[in-house]
């Protein structure tokens, strides 16, 4: 294990390193230099110290032949890289005092670096957070995904309409990664197969070249760094010049264009099937890329192919990178020459699946149509691991059915462990989505319940609370976080919970100073701060939330010098580009504040705001200030959550239903620190079996029946009672969410708020209690449940 060089990391020797790489890495002097220049200098300064611990665990990996975990994701949200590496290297202070004494304000520097927003929401940032875990617990390991030139589109709202617009990140220069020109393999599309001799050969029809960038992931302390190497899609010869030649001006550049587009943009689709070729040609260009970089690292060292599942785990983080299973028996059968039934059985063997929703419309699934047309070889091989599966177990569990290739039966068979992402959805991916698979395969199906880095969710974005802990029961807890309980015996002292307040106090002025700045937004933080922060969706219930703010209107306003308890209802999120209804739901949210946010009486007590463009930078200024996190998805849609985790760990008690992690949150702080409402998922399932049940909770429910002819009123629409039509017909008639039967649920769990609310005290005595008593929802403990019970892959340490 390499120590970092005391003498590289003072103060004076960064501010050199700075001042060099200004000069000869830009070009600048400091007379000259923007606000970029010097956070690429800062950040290339940062760069040369994890070089050396990249190194060293690489070299340490090899020399002990140990075995590397390979993690496929479409999808890895980092955000900032900066601050990650600074905290990591333990150089906050040291770089801030070098900034400073540069003339430079360290946080401008850092809040310069745009996000990597190279992922959609929950997927995406769990797949960051595993990556910050397995170098902390230093596991040798490999992420595997795409370099999107575009990330997650950008929202603006107009007219309270969410508009997006292309993200560019990359048009400023990315100094985290290295490019690897001489690491690139040939991907191939389409074409046909021939058979030989009963030798199957593809002959494609088109190839594109997949070429690798490397960011370095450094973990606590410096001690192990990991790699995060991303494919982007370059053409195979830059231009077909017989094509040309012959006067075929277009089809000479045809190559080139489908290789620009593989890598081009990320799909923008949250839990949404896409069904588009391109994003079928984009999962196999990174699984196919990264299978062939790990058989030639493992057949580098000299090991023989039977061999690969004592050297090599991998894991697929849903079904998009599924195709690794006929793929790797593509490279052992065609290219390495075994014989299909043990390639099949070796490829198992190194194979893992992890489902992360049983959303009907999320399973993926692919035309028969489609798929044999670009991967006809792959599609036989599906044919074969099928006849393999019939063989083993008797009963038919198809994988291609009513013309489709169903991409989670694929992963499921070809998996060694299929795990879910909390304990309730584990138990009802057993119970539903693969029922039949589990009973063939029993034990095959695990649960790891997600986690999140507390080095990014709580030591980097909660300085403020950072520091009552560590005074409270000293450092360590870091990446130790079940130490959090040693705050427990605190939880009655006076000093400590005045301490915790304070540091509450100031992460709310400090939101409030933001969105001030940023968004030209005043908020009373004298008022209850009430987050509900992710992706727009039905499921999610942010339409919920909403009609329960317009009903405590109408009630403070038939009674405004009641004991009400301020709020500020603060959403962020965005909604896929062609989800109509939920894009309905923003307008909707933003219509409401207008109204709201103008009313003389109300509006002290009660604002709604909805910041535009909610990324990983915004989280880690919204949680932290946060007093109430809403998790108030219909029970059994939500596999897991980690918004809810990040809130809860940052003293913030949840209003939520049984669903996803929800319910080991709550067995963890005690459900008197959380606010349990709404139905179960057994009775979701028993309540829409009834009939009118939408109707009848509105006919039974006063405030929601007013919430709702307001709305179609045109009350916060000025006027236009068509404005929502759709969200008053999905509710009234199509309501698969049930929002209307847990309306007063909520309502009144909400009013249970209100009043511990008022007891200050008591409040911060919930809100710390939350934070001592997480400790368990630490990724380090999911990456090694993943470790211990589906990789066998043990630390280095
Ligand atoms: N999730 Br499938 C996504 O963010 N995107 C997806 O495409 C799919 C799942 C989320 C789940 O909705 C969330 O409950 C979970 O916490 C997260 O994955 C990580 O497991």
């Amino acid at each position: 294990m390499l120590q970092i060089n005391p003498e590289t990391v003072t103060p004076d020797s960064l501010r050199t390193d700075i001042e060099k790489h200004l000069k000869f890495s830009l070009g600048k002097d400091a007379a000259h230099a923007s606000l970029y220049d010097w956070r690429i200098a800062l950040s290339l300064t940062l760069r040369d110290r994890v070089v050396e611990p990249w190194f060293a665990s690489t070299r340490q990996t090899y020399e002990g032949k140990h075995k590397r975990v390979y993690y496929l994701s479409m999808e890895f949200l980092i955000g900032r890289l900066i601050e990650d590496v600074i905290i990591n290297l333990d150089l906050e202070e040291n770089a801030r005092v070098a900034m400073n004494a540069l003339g430079q304000d360290y946080h401008a520097v850092v809040a310069d670096e745009p996000d990597a927003a190279l992922g959609n929401g929950g997927l995406g940032r769990l797949a960051a957070c595993f990556m910050d875990s397995l170098s902390t617990l230093a596991i040798p390991a490999y992420g595997y995904g795409i370099r999107y030139e575009h990330g997650l589109f950008e929202q603006h709202f107009e007219n309270g309409q969410q508009m997006e617009s292309a993200e560019a990140w990359l048009e400023q220069r990315h100094v985290w990664e290295f490019e690897r020109p001489e690491v690139a393999y040939p991907i191939h599309f389409g074409g046909h197969v021939r058979t030989e001799n009963g030798q199957a050969s593809w002959e494609p029809g088109e190839t594109v070249v997949a070429s690798a960038h490397d960011t370095p992931t450094v973990g606590w302390q410096g001690k192990w760094a990991n790699t995060l190497r991303l494919w982007a899609a370059k053409p195979a010869a830059l231009f077909d010049l017989e094509s040309f030649n012959r006067g075929d001006y277009i089809g000479a550049s045809v190559a080139e264009s489908l290789a620009r587009t593989i890598s081009r943009v990320l799909y923008p689709d949250d839990t949404t099937e896409v069904g588009k070729e391109l994003r079928l040609k984009q999962e196999y260009f990174f699984t196919a890329a990264s299978l062939q970089d790990i058989l030639r690292r493992f057949l580098s060292e000299g090991h023989a192919l039977a061999t690969l599942p004592d050297h090599v785990a991998i894991q697929l983080n849903d079904t998009h990178p599924a195709i690794a299973g006929p793929e790797l028996v593509r490279l052992l059968v065609d290219v390495h020459s075994l014989e299909m039934e043990p390639a099949i059985e070796l490829a198992r063997a190194t194979l893992n699946y992890t489902n992360h929703t049983l959303l009907p419309e999320a399973l993926e699934r692919w035309s028969e149509g489609l798929f044999s047309r670009i991967l006809p070889r792959h599609y036989q091989i599906i044919q074969h691991i099928e006849a393999a599966h019939f063989e083993r177990v008797g009963t038919q569990v198809r994988i291609i059915e009513d013309g489709n290739v169903k991409m989670g039966e694929l992963a499921f068979i070809m998996a060694s462990h299929v795990n879910g992402v909390s304990a309730l959805h584990s138990d009802l991916v057993k119970e539903t989505v693969f029922a039949d698979l589990n009973a063939l395969y029993p034990g095959r199906i695990l649960n790891q319940t997600n986690g999140v880095t507390p080095r990014r969710w709580l030591h980097a974005c909660n300085p403020a609370l950072r520091r009552v802990i560590t005074d409270t029961i000293g450092t360590g807890w870091q990446d130790d976080l079940e130490r959090l309980s040693e705050l427990e015996p605190n939880l009655d002292d006076t000093g400590f919970l005045d301490a915790y307040d304070t540091a509450k106090r100031s992460n709310k002025q400090r939101l409030a100073q933001w969105l001030k700045a940023e968004h030209g937004m005043s908020l009373n933080t004298d008022a209850m701060f009430d987050v509900q922060i992710k992706r727009i969706h039905e499921y999610k219930r942010q339409h919920l939330n909403i009609l329960e703010t317009i009903a405590l209107w109408n009630d403070i306003r038939a009674n405004p010098d009641g004991d009400w308890t301020p709020r500020v209802k603060i959403f962020g999120g965005k909604a896929a580009p062609g989800y109509v209804l939920a894009k309905s739901i923003i307008r909707l949210i933003n219509d409401v504040a207008k109204t709201l946010n103008q009313d003389p009486v109300t509006r002290d007590l009660l604002q709604v705001v909805y910041p535009e463009n909610y990324n990983v930078s915004m989280a880690e200024l919204l949680i932290p200030a946060s007093d109430l996190s809403e998790q108030i998805s219909t029970a059994g849609k939500e596999a897991s959550g980690t918004g809810n985790m990040k809130l809860s760990l940052n003293g913030s008690p949840t209003i939520g239903t049984l669903d996803g992690a929800n319910v080991e949150i709550r067995d963890h702080v005690g459900e008197e620190n959380f606010f349990l409402f709404g139905l179960t998922a057994s009775e979701v399932e028993a309540r829409r079996a009834e009939h009118a049940y939408a109707r009848n909770a509105i006919k039974y429910s006063p405030r929601l029946s007013m919430a709702l002819e307001q709305i179609a009123a045109g009350e916060f629409s000025g006027g236009d009672k068509t404005r929502y039509q759709d969200v008053l017909t999905n509710l009234y008639d199509h309501d698969y969410f049930l929002v209307t039967c847990d309306f007063d649920s909520y309502f009144d769990a909400q009013r249970r708020v209100d009043a511990a609310y008022r007891d200050q005290r008591g409040w911060t005595r919930k809100a710390a209690t939350n934070t001592a008593r997480m400790g368990w929802f630490s990724s380090d403990r999911t990456i090694r449940g993943y470790a211990e019970e589906i990789w066998n892959a043990p630390s280095v340490r």
